[in-house]
């Protein structure tokens, strides 16, 4: 069931013992999302188990709140709510045996399967960190720092910091609240902004790997087996690498995941829906960055994307 903004502050309010779950590939907004909302509801006297199947990067561990976010759900412990954050269907919740408790999603992907009990969504909002900005700043909600700091980096990861074509005058309104009351633009950029040598070497070789189709209007990059190893965790940010390119509308970063396995991260620019375009191969996400996975080799699955892809140029 679809609920408001008001109904979501109410189910934290009313509840005790969360269980709270990211997605799997954690990214910055559900990072930020889950250390935000754990700190909020400890700071009102509740109990807080975070977990996300994976491991959290490296770049995001500068949070201190990240060392309490687990990658399984603690035996015997006991929960009265389940609280997903950022995780648009139950397959990205890492197929646990989830708690059979009342359970709600505060989630801003257009294709949310309602998966839960109570569902709270934002499309139009850029980030699941907006929309928890706003629920605590309205609801007046406490915030520490480091839960502010969360909720900006959050904003700016799923925002491409204010770059991308999801930022509204919400969205900067939602940072430039959380600024006003203590969160550090420079020091969370300063901490995400590191490349590694690793990450450099890894960038050389997925640019090597690049390449055009549909007149230039598709580009496309892989990473590799080795690339993957390297630095798989960070993949999304290997993505930029097809996109930035002048006259690419569908950018598009083939990761291998095991040798029959693909993973597609597809992003765009002006107008080719790829939220659209990812739910073709079952994947789904936002109308500019969106990501599926296709059962085949790379270079099969290249092709049955651009079948599929050049129609949406
Ligand atoms: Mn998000």
């Amino acid at each position: 069931m679809k609920i408001s903004k008001e109904e979501a502050a109410e189910f934290l309010r009313t509840h005790e013992r969360f269980l709270l779950v990211g997605h799997i590939h954690p990214d910055g907004d559900d990072i930020g999302s889950i250390v935000a909302l754990g700190n909020v509801l400890e700071a009102m006297g509740k109990t807080v188990d975070r977990v996300i199947a994976d491991p959290v990067p490296e770049r995001f561990q500068f949070l201190p709140s990240v060392k309490s976010i687990r990658t399984s759900i603690p035996d015997g412990a006991s929960y009265d709510a389940l609280v997903f954050t950022d995780l648009s269907n139950i397959e990205r919740g890492g197929g646990f045996d989830f708690p059979k408790v009342p359970s709600l999603c505060i989630d801003h992907h257009v294709s949310n399967t309602e998966y839960t009990d109570y569902l709270y969504l934002r499309a139009d909002y850029a980030a699941t960190a907006e929309m928890l900005a706003e629920l605590f700043l309205d609801g007046g909600f406490s915030l520490d720092q480091e839960a502010r700091n969360a909720l900006y980096m959050g904003i700016g990861t799923d925002s491409g910091f204010f770059k991308f074509s999801n930022t509204s005058a919400h969205t900067l309104l939602m940072a430039s609240r959380l600024v006003e009351g203590g969160a550090e633009p420079a020091f969370i950029t300063n901490h995400l902004d590191v490349t590694t040598r690793v990450s450099m070497e890894v960038y050389r070789r997925v640019l090597d790997t690049l390449h055009y189709a549909c007149g230039g209007k598709i580009g496309l990059a892989a990473m590799d087996a080795t690339s993957m190893e390297m630095d798989g965790e960070n993949s999304d940010y290997y993505v930029s690498i097809p996109r930035r390119v002048e006259g690419v509308e569908i950018g598009v970063l083939f990761k291998a995941d095991g040798p029959e396995t693909t993973r597609l991260s597809i992003r765009s620019r002006a107008y080719a829906n790829v939220s659209e375009l990812a739910a073709h191969f079952g994947g789904g996400g936002h109308v500019r960055a969106a990501g599926c996975t296709i059962q085949l080799p790379m270079a099969e699955a290249e092709a049955a994307f651009l079948a599929e892809a050049e129609k949406y140029i």
